[in-house]
């Protein structure tokens, strides 16, 4: 359903509280100067390494650099910590009491291959994050798609999930209310498919999608794989853990856990290989990783007990 209704004035009639409506205000502003910089940007190779030691390109920083100076001038963040820097930055002087953790742009090696990318955020209104679980205090998430369309979809506490669509003259306008994913699937995005060299139960889930001939829609970007789940209301993503990364590649809270929120929020479910609710994760490091498994919840049940 779309209805042309502009971010802020569907915000406000869905009663979002006035501090995570300026947030997800200067974040939409950060979206769209990114989308422009990867359009016009530099798509070089890498320049340096992040906190967790992966190749960092050009247009990293340049993300990391416009949301972190969008989330300092709404003077609500009081902690926000990036995917890209080791250390959290803090903003005493901020009225606020949110904390924003976010990954500036996920996949980012996939632009050269011209393949779409994302930016994810999760809000949390509790600044200190560490021993507690990752859903404690959370109040939104949101991602956005670098893709045909610029896309920016938005859940927030008990009041769903929501997709907002760039405009040409640099608005969101609403493009999908109140998104909801079935409980069944037949497609499926499964990451690290490594792993069935070394875990045969992960073969067996191969074997039980290939046995019935669902779908394979698996791009390599977590924010375009998981929003494509949303888009056609049904699916799953799984990333397992492997020897190398026992607790999985991916980071519980710049990728894991805002997904598991806005998925929730959608009446999905994102869960960790165990079967466990990624958000009751205790958080005792920024960088942590998770394992995800995301999308419609009866899948995901058969699948994590399938891994079990
Ligand atoms: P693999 C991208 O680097 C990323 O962090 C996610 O966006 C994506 O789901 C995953 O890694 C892909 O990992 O092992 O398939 O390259």
């Amino acid at each position: 359903m779309s209805s042309n209704q502009s971010f802020n004035h569907f915000l406000r009639e869905r009663g979002a509280d006035w501090d995570v409506r300026s947030l997800l205000y200067h974040i939409a502003r950060s979206v769209k100067y990114i989308n422009f910089s990867i359009r016009a940007g530099n798509t070089g190779g890498a320049v340096t390494q992040n906190a967790s030691g992966e190749s960092q390109i050009a247009m990293d920083i340049l993300a990391d650099q416009i949301i972190s100076k969008e989330l300092e001038k709404s003077e609500i963040a009081k902690v926000i910590a990036s995917e890209e820097q080791e250390e959290s930055i803090e903003f005493p002087s901020h009225r606020g009491n949110y904390f924003v953790a976010y990954d500036p742009l996920d996949g980012s090696s996939l632009v050269d291959a011209n393949l779409a990318i994302g930016t994810i955020f999760g809000i949390w209104e509790s600044p200190d994050m560490i021993g507690h679980k990752a859903g404690d205090g959370m109040v939104a998430a949101c991602y956005a798609v670098y893709g045909p369309r610029i896309t920016l979809t938005i859940a927030l506490k008990d009041k769903g999930c929501h997709e907002f669509e760039l405009n040409d003259v640099g608005e969101f306008i609403l493009t999908r209310a109140d998104i909801t994913i079935k409980d069944d699937t037949t497609y499926f995005a499964p990451g690290n498919l490594k792993v069935c060299g070394e875990n045969p139960k992960y073969r067996a889930c191969m074997e039980r999608w290939l046995d019935r001939q669902s779908k394979l829609r698996y791009s390599g970007g977590m924010v375009p794989d998981l929003h494509h789940i949303l888009s056609k209301g049904h699916g799953i993503f799984t990333y397992p853990s492997d020897t190398k990364q026992p607790q999985g590649k991916l980071r519980l809270l710049f990728e894991g856990a805002p997904f598991a929120f806005v998925f929730n929020e959608a009446k999905g479910v994102g869960k960790t290989q165990e079967g466990n609710d990624i958000l009751d994760t205790i958080v005792t490091d920024y960088h942590q990783n998770t394992t995800v498994f995301v999308g419609s919840k009866n899948e995901v049940k058969a699948v994590t007990d399938m891994l079990a």
